[in-house]
């Protein structure tokens, strides 16, 4: 597939200062030459027969287009030499004006002159094939382009240079050591000097595969949310004003506030960041015994989405009891890290101590008026509190993703039945299947051992143009 030369504009569509075509493949140099004219002192006579323009190296002129030979734009045009690309093929970068309309001209004169449009992704899959990044490292560029935080985007970066793909080699690479040794000694019994010592190869695979795969699937069962986002939901009764507090904390109008019971019927989502955390806060539709078949679906959903939150906040009236509704919702959240929301202070005209039940007692508390506005940065300071606590022991910046993260899980499987086959005395040749099944899994998450179908997966989601 890689004989073909691909083509895309690279850059967001829209109106912007410069947008950029870019060409890889085996044509890209002379689809370049034939379609870019130089302007200024530059001459290619002096040239004459050898490829003019210096690797890397930026040059003005006119684009033209393939049938009329007319120009498109002035654009600065960028010849690089393989290997030292992106694809590892020869490429070239057209930066021109980025309106649509030109990107798409400069687009057609290269189609036009034997390029073929490239499918999303296609650039990084070619790096992939290439060799010069393994799966993780071109799976991190999306994550990358994704990023909604900080945080995400160091993750991302640090994957890109390649700190999972080392670790998983080097951890893969012992194995496939392990496997050799033992082979060898299926193969030539009287050969290989010494038998292998079951209780060393035991520590060693224990220690140098098993624990550092555990770490990685834990950072990923326990981190993963920073790529995702922390999922926070905001419940309560119907009118408590969770709606009123969804606005204030996401500073947007996003749900409907009505004085009505009974406003919010679904699920709104909002992304806000929290310590360059992302956070996706959904408010719901008030929780209550309700006849309303509208309501009744809202109020499914809501309990459906309590479940997989991280975090919830409980919002409740400043200074009224518990109603009975709200001592079920109590029950349903006991479980979960929870911060209760006393809205509406602004109605106190005294402080009142209210009783709260067991299920309730261990949590924080923070006094608010999402009307008013007020009580708002100590409530952000409690819930950023709670995700410093969530991320404090993340340390390093391994984070598999959940294709990783299943494919970790097998090897695991398969490593165990290896570590208590060597324990429990069974015969060599059967544990060279376990190997085998570990080394496979774990070459699946570099790319060294994968299905093309998988790979299409990948890829897809992407943007066209990386
Ligand atoms: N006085 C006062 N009124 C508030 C406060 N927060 C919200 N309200 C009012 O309470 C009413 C209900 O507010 P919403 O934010 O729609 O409440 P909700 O919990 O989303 O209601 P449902 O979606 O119907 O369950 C509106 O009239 C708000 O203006 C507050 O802090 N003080
Ligand atoms: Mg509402």
């Amino acid at each position: 597939m890689t004989s073909s030369t691909i083509a895309a504009i690279a850059t967001p569509a829209g109106r912007g200062g410069i947008g950029i075509v870019r060409i890889s493949g085996p044509q890209s140099f002379s689809i370049g030459l034939r379609l870019f004219k130089p302007l200024s002192n530059f001459s290619t006579s002096t040239s004459y027969n050898r490829f003019p323009y210096k690797t890397h190296r930026v040059y003005f002129g006119h684009f033209h287009s393939y049938h009329q030979n007319a120009p498109i734009d002035e654009v600065l045009i960028v010849f690089m030499k393989s290997p030292r690309t992106y694809t590892r093929e020869d490429v070239v970068e057209i930066h021109g004006h980025a309106g649509y309309q030109t990107l798409k001209s400069i687009l057609k004169a290269v189609l036009d002159a034997g390029a073929v449009l490239a499918e999303p992704g296609e650039f990084t899959k070619r790096a992939y094939l290439n060799g010069r990044i393994d799966l993780t490292q071109a799976e991190a560029v999306i994550d990358l382009i994704n990023a909604r935080s900080d945080l995400s985007r160091e993750i991302a970066f640090s994957q890109i240079t390649g700190n999972l793909r080392k670790l998983i080699s080097d951890i893969r690479k012992l194995l496939i050591d392990t496997m050799t040794h033992i082979q060898a000694e299926i193969d030539f019994p009287d050969e290989i000097p010494t038998s292998i010592n079951r209780d060393m190869l035991f520590s060693e695979i224990y220690n140098q595969v098993v624990l550092p795969i555990q770490k990685l699937i834990k950072n990923h069962d326990q981190y993963y949310f920073l790529h995702e986002g922390i999922q926070a939901i905001i419940i309560g009764a119907p009118n408590v004003g969770k709606s009123s507090l969804m606005n204030c904390l996401s500073r947007k109008e996003k749900s409907i506030v009505t004085s009505y019971p009974g406003t919010t019927r679904d699920l709104i989502e909002e992304h806000v960041q929290f310590l360059g955390i992302p956070m996706v806060l959904t408010d719901t539709a008030g929780l209550h015994e309700s006849k309303d078949p509208i309501e009744t679906l809202g109020i499914d959903s809501a309990l459906a989405k309590i479940q997989k939150a991280d975090l919830v906040l409980f919002v409740l009236q400043a200074g009224h009891p518990l109603t009975q509704n709200e001592l079920r919702i109590s029950e349903l959240i006991s479980k979960k890290r929870v911060i209760l929301v006393f809205n509406k202070i602004d109605l106190l005209t005294e402080y009142r101590e209210i009783e709260l039940p067991e299920t309730l007692a261990g949590f924080e508390s923070v006094h608010i008026s999402a009307l008013k506005n007020t009580g708002m940065d100590l409530l952000e300071t409690t819930i950023e509190n709670v995700i410093s606590q969530k991320i404090e022991s993340f340390h390093d910046s391994l984070l598999p993703n959940i294709r990783h993260k299943n494919l970790l899980d097998k090897s695991i499987i398969s490593l165990f039945q290896l570590t208590e086959g060597l324990l429990s005395g069974i015969p060599t040749d059967l544990l060279v299947l376990d190997l085998n099944d570990a080394i496979i899994q774990l070459g699946q998450i570099s790319g060294e051992d994968i299905h093309l179908d998988v790979l299409d997966q990948i890829f897809n989601d992407f943007c066209i143009g990386k």
